[in-house]
């Protein structure tokens, strides 16, 4: 029983960490097609301890994929993922093109795996932002348990969110620096070395900027569309790892000591709260790592039944690449069975 697999975008940041995934995770692929544009063409890339040599995308024949994993732009996606999905291959987007789309699942499996019946509209499964992947699986069994009314959360992001080029000016902006010869910023609106940008993605007509706009919306749709969520997205000079400041309000009341225990048992999740030096989650430790971690759970005096956390996470695996490899195994568990 094993699957014929191709990843849209393989030379890219998220791509290569599919590939990886893929094989740590020993996904049954019988073939994986690694596919990229032209300029990549021939390029080698890594799965497992083979090397794959990429093919063009632009005259790929999907027939016979079971799976597609794209790991490229929303206009890439939204130019092959119909016609992957045309040709019987199961679409799985980690762009944010079609993720609002009604007939489009948007899929965290540890949170609405359920959703994921409705992928037979378009045969195309939409991954959440990676800021938003995260928090709903620190928040899910906790709207379980007291059901959340309303979130405000602050977003710590890595500059890998932006890619390659974003990871390699962090680097070449902070040795400019130290040899005092600094350079002007290209990726960034501003300078990312030693510093933070409140700004990611473009800005919309009421001030707030179109990655918070996501998490509202994606929150909604994934969780629960009743909860209210305002975000401010900062983009920090950390490579990998995105951490975001959490605040919740609930219906019911909840104790951080019952969300302690609720969360060591949640799908997903690894809590790492001591009220000790130390004794917390900080990006450069959660880097290659497939969990969720949760720290510093305490009481939100300010409201009436209210919890702050400190959620961190590798935003290239949870947030993206492994996000996709699991819809792939629960579709593969729930509705592409095969026979041995
Ligand atoms: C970022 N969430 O961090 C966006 C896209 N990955 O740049």
């Amino acid at each position: 029983m094993s699957y014929r697999l191709a990843v849209i975008g393989a030379t890219g940041l998220v791509g290569q960490e599919m590939l990886n995934i893929l094989a740590e995770r020993d996904f049954p692929a019988s073939e994986i097609v690694p596919l990229a544009s032209r300029k990549s063409l021939g390029q080698d890339v890594m799965f497992g301890d083979r090397k794959l040599k990429v093919k063009a995308l632009d005259t790929f024949d999907f027939t016979g994929i079971d799976i597609a994993l794209f790991a490229a732009s929303g206009d890439v996606a939204a130019e092959y993922a119909p016609k992957a999905a045309a040709a019987g291959a199961v679409v799985i987007d980690n762009s944010s093109h079609f993720r609002m789309d009604p007939d489009v699942p948007l899929i965290v499996p540890e949170v609405n795996a359920d959703a994921l019946a409705g992928y037979r509209k378009k045969n195309i499964i939409a991954n959440p932002n990676c800021s938003t992947a995260q928090l709903v699986v620190a928040l899910k069994p906790l709207h379980d348990a007291a059901k959340i009314k309303r979130v405000v959360v602050s977003t710590y992001q890595s500059v890998s969110g932006a890619g390659n080029e974003a990871s390699d000016e962090l680097f070449s902006q902070t040795r400019a620096i130290f040899v005092n010869d600094p350079i002007e910023p290209v990726k960034f609106t501003k300078q990312i070395a030693f510093n933070v940008i409140p700004h990611i993605d473009r800005f919309l007509e009421d001030g707030s900027t179109k990655e918070e706009w996501k998490m509202t919306v994606e929150t909604q749709k994934i969780l629960d569309p009743a909860i209210a969520l305002i975000a401010t997205c900062v983009r920090v000079p950390v490579f990998i790892g995105h951490s975001e400041a959490v605040f919740v309000e609930f219906e019911n009341d909840i104790t951080p000591g019952t969300a302690r225990k609720i969360l060591r048992e949640a799908p997903g999740c690894l809590v790492i709260d001591k009220r000790e030096d130390g004794g917390y989650i900080t990006p450069v430790e959660c880097a290659g790592d497939f969990a969720t971690f949760i720290s510093r759970i305490r009481r939100d005096p300010t409201v009436k039944h209210g919890l702050s956390l400190w959620v961190v996470s590798d935003n290239l695996r949870k947030g993206a690449a492994l996000n996709a490899v699991q819809i792939a195994e629960s579709l593969i568990a729930r509705h592409l069975k095969k026979d041995a």
